[in-house]
């Protein structure tokens, strides 16, 4: 072997163990840059005779040749290297199913919620929506409920450690007929003098708040109430429109409704208005949805309002209960586990 076949042996040797173009353009540089063999053999040409100068430039042409050939060989071997690590790096699996944008639904509560809001606002009731922490006098006074009440105590009610302009503790709402009188107490004001003052008719739904947690109840629940107030309304209505809206929330006529006397502070008489469905699992059984009343004199002089003048009737239910009925669930608490399992059943 020649001197140029050694060389060029040492050149691919050189380009092979090249990991990197980096490293690859050094060992170039050793063979045919500027001070590299090949370039110093052809400088020492110079000396030489002119046949020697024709027959060994030719052959250094050659092996000059074979140097660049397995450079360009290695250059190309590198990138293609390169451009497998980079298609490996971004593999795409086209055959994964796509990722579906997760659709919400409403919450079954919010779904009864709007079905009942619906159902009054198309018989002329206003929906009143108001503070879920409320003073002593509208929590509990207002509404006709005694100094001694056991609804004020410890257990039942919770209270935030602040007090009002009274020096009371404020509470957590523990019903939302606080909004009520809210209400009427700005109705009242603002069309104080007018003959006849036009009828108070509202319904608040909301969030409402008791020490309780068990299977049927929750610190944290939904009421809703109504009040009709005006200078005619009586009992009556109150059968119509509450036997009439039970009939379009369960979506049947074939109800039988109650009302059973009971007592409540805010409302003289008063009574427990319950249901028995025609049909279906819960046939022929009475079951208790409401709580209503004549409103109490003491209730509407709280209002603003003359209570030889002014008369009507509230009433009170759970849509958290209602909700149970409509959709056969057994335990409150699912409403407010949030485990998607059981809400998105309702989508
Ligand atoms: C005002 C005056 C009176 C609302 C009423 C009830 C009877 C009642 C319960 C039913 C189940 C609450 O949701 S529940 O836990 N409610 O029994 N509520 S009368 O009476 C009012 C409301 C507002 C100003």
């Amino acid at each position: 072997m020649n001197d140029l076949d050694t060389l060029v042996q040492a050149a691919q040797q050189a380009f092979a163990d090249a990991p990197t173009p980096a490293e690859l353009e050094n060992a170039k540089a050793r063979f045919l840059g500027k001070a590299g063999q090949l370039t110093e053999l052809m400088k020492g040409l110079a000396r030489l005779s002119v046949d020697e100068k024709k027959s060994r430039g030719a052959a250094i042409n050659v092996a000059k040749q074979q140097v660049e050939a397995a450079l360009q060989a290695r250059r190309d071997a590198l990138a293609a290297g390169e451009l497998q690590a980079q298609l490996r790096a971004e593999a795409l699996d086209v055959t994964l199913p796509g990722r579906r944008r997760g659709t919400g639904g409403l919450h079954p509560v919010s779904r009864t919620m709007m079905r009942i809001e619906a159902i009054f606002a198309s018989m002329g009731f206003d929906v009143a929506d108001g503070p879920e922490i409320e003073t002593d006098w509208y929590s509990f006074t207002a509404l006709n409920n005694p100094e001694n009440h056991p609804a004020r105590s410890m257990q039942d009610t919770f209270y935030v450690d602040m007090k009002d302009a009274e020096g009371r503790w404020l509470n957590l709402r523990p019903h939302t007929s606080p909004m009520q009188v809210r209400y009427a107490r700005a109705h009242a004001a603002r069309h104080a003098g007018r003959q006849p003052m036009p009828e108070v008719r509202v319904i608040a739904p909301g969030r409402t708040y008791r020490v309780d947690s068990d299977a049927t109840h929750s610190p944290m629940f939904h009421q809703c109430e109504g009040l009709w107030i005006g200078e005619n309304v009586s009992f009556k209505d109150l059968k119509v429109v509450f036997s009439d809206f039970l009939r379009q929330f369960f979506e049947t006529d074939e109800l039988d409704v109650r009302f059973r006397p009971s007592y409540f502070p805010f409302t003289e008489p008063s009574a427990e208005i319950d249901i028995a469905f025609a049909s279906g699992p819960l046939k022929g059984r009475w079951l208790e949805v409401a709580g209503s009343g004549q409103v109490h004199p003491n209730v509407v002089r709280n209002f603003g309002l003359d209570p030889e003048t002014h008369i009507g009737f509230a009433f009170g239910m759970g849509p958290d209960r209602l909700t149970m009925l409509r959709y056969g669930v057994n335990d409150l608490r699912l409403f407010f586990d949030g485990d998607l399992r059981f809400l998105s059943q309702f989508k």
